[in-house]
């Protein structure tokens, strides 16, 4: 059965909840409640919530219901952007073509802007009273999960002890999926448990994530290599300066470009499986072809 309506995604309704969200959770301290505005105001795509307002979308959910967790992963994604800027992490001063909070603002300041986020994340999760219990427990503790000492933040450990240090392939590839996977697969999480997607979907929603996070690192990885200014806004040719391990510098661009397409056409093979078992009583197939235009994020041209 065909369907008339071209699927979209609130995004303009969102941005303005992200701003009431600060607005709510914002401290008395203004240095602090402008760091924290100037940072997750400064021109983000907001990949990660529209993955997770697409999978509640998906799934009928209340896209409203879904603002919440949405609102929180983009600011912990805020929180680990300002962070991995600092000067005793990555030490960049420019990020979507503005300074880098602690360069706008100083070091003290950014640590704490970033604390502030991570924290009311979970706050917001947990305040929203138009969802169960239940499921702000399981969608806070997920988040916990996917952020924290075994998430991302262990990601991010492992990517700075292995430093000038040679990697192997799988040992990249961990430490991506930590990094930067584990929160994009929160997303598609999130929606399907917001949403009460079935499981068969649920499980290959979240294996789609699995291979965009790991697409999304190699083609931020490509990025830097093949740009002269990245466009993100940060410098181009970081990584190496870092010495830092990457896919172009284990497998070459067009090894790791290679790798790209695969990621990309086994995120792509997971939605078709879930199309071929959908029903159109419980779930709204259309909303598939935007988790498969948001896969156009991450193709590149690497002119290989
Ligand atoms: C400091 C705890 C801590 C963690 C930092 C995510 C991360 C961990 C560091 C960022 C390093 C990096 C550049 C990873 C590549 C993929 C990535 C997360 C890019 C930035 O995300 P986008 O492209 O950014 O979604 P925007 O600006 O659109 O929000």
């Amino acid at each position: 059965m065909s369907n008339n309506y071209e699927p979209t995604l609130p995004m303009d309704v969102f941005e303005r909840y992200l701003t009431e969200a600060l607005q709510i959770y914002a401290p008395a301290s203004p240095t602090l409640r402008n760091a924290m505005e100037y940072s997750v105001s400064t021109g983000g795509k907001r990949f990660r919530p529209m993955l997770l307002l697409t999978t509640a979308l998906f799934g009928k959910g209340n896209v409203e219901d879904a603002f919440p967790a949405a609102a929180a992963l983009e600011w912990i994604h805020t929180y680990s952007l300002i962070h991995d800027d600092l000067p005793a992490m990555d030490d960049d001063d420019f990020r979507r073509g503005k300074p880098t909070t602690h360069k706008q603002f100083n070091e003290a300041v950014a640590i704490l802007a970033g604390d502030a986020l991570l924290t009311a994340a979970f706050t917001m999760i947990l305040n929203q009273e138009s969802i169960s219990y239940e499921k702000r427990v399981l969608l806070a503790k997920a988040l916990g999960e996917a952020a924290g000492p075994n998430g991302m933040v262990a990601g991010q450990m492992n990517d700075i002890e292995g430093e000038e240090k040679e990697l192997s392939l799988e040992q990249l590839a961990a430490i991506h999926q930590k990094k930067t996977g584990e929160l994009i697969e929160y997303a598609l999480y999130a929606g399907c448990l917001l949403a009460d997607v079935p499981v068969n979907a649920t499980t290959s929603l979240r294996s789609y994530g699995k291979h965009l996070g790991l697409a999304y690192q190699i083609h931020n990885d490509l990025k830097d290599v093949l740009l002269d200014t990245d466009d993100s806004g940060k410098e181009a040719g970081r990584d190496q300066v870092l010495g830092k391990n990457t896919y172009p510098s284990l497998l070459g661009v067009s090894g790791a470009a290679e790798r790209l397409e695969t990621e990309i056409q086994a995120a792509e093979n997971e939605l078709e499986k879930i199309r071929l078992g959908a029903d159109a009583a419980v779930v709204n197939v259309e909303y598939l072809d935007v988790l498969h235009q948001l896969l156009e994020y991450v193709k590149i041209d690497s002119g290989v």
